[in-house]
């Protein structure tokens, strides 16, 4: 299948579903004969990143990283969901200026705090409001949403399935696929 390179950045609150939506994504594309690559905490934190934390500055240092390692795949011809908080506008902006016009594109994983909160899927916004984990995002540390995103795609409203439905017509609709 022909397709064009591009990172699809994903940024929204812990538990809003952004790496749910990748995997299941590029497993989709998969099915379709479309390879894509998924950049999220397991790959990326564990790993590369591990020497930082969740400070304004370390955050800002693995967007940084990861904007970079993700120019490397785009380079390389890969289609790359990216799947990070990513809480600062202007983080996600200095990722787009490494990049072609065309090549990034933000995917806005939008879904209420209350929502998030009450998954809790990892216990964290529970430890957050305990006060055990400090600069917690939604609690303790600011989440900036974007302001113009290439497509939202609201986890509070449909499925899992539903999303990547809505991001695989968006990428047949622009010729990404
Ligand atoms: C936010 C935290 C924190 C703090 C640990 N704030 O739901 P998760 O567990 O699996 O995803 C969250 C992940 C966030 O890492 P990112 O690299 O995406 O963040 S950023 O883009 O802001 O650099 C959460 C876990 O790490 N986690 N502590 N204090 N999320």
């Amino acid at each position: 299948n022909k397709h064009h390179s591009a990172v699809f950045w994903f940024t929204g609150l812990s538990g809003s579903g952004k790496s749910t939506v990748a995997n299941a994504a590029a497993k989709r594309l998969h099915d379709l004969g479309v390879n894509t690559y998924v950049l999220d905490g397991d790959n990326i934190r564990h790993g590369l990143n591990k020497d930082l934390g969740f400070s304004d500055e370390d955050r800002k240092e693995n967007i940084r990283r990861i904007g970079e390692v993700a120019k490397l795949f785009v380079d390389s011809g890969q289609i790359v969901f990216t799947a990070f908080i990513s809480p600062f506008q202007e983080d996600r902006e200095t990722v787009r200026q490494l990049l072609e016009k065309d090549e990034f594109i933000e995917v806005f994983v939008s879904c209420p705090l209350e929502e998030c909160e009450a998954r809790d899927p990892k216990g964290l916004y529970q430890k957050a409001r305990a006060g055990q984990i400090p600069e917690f995002t939604g609690i303790s540390s600011p989440y900036e949403a974007p302001a113009a995103p290439e497509l939202v795609l609201e986890t509070n409203l449909y499925s899992v399935d539903e999303c990547v439905d809505q991001l695989i017509d968006f990428m047949k609709r622009k010729q990404w696929v």
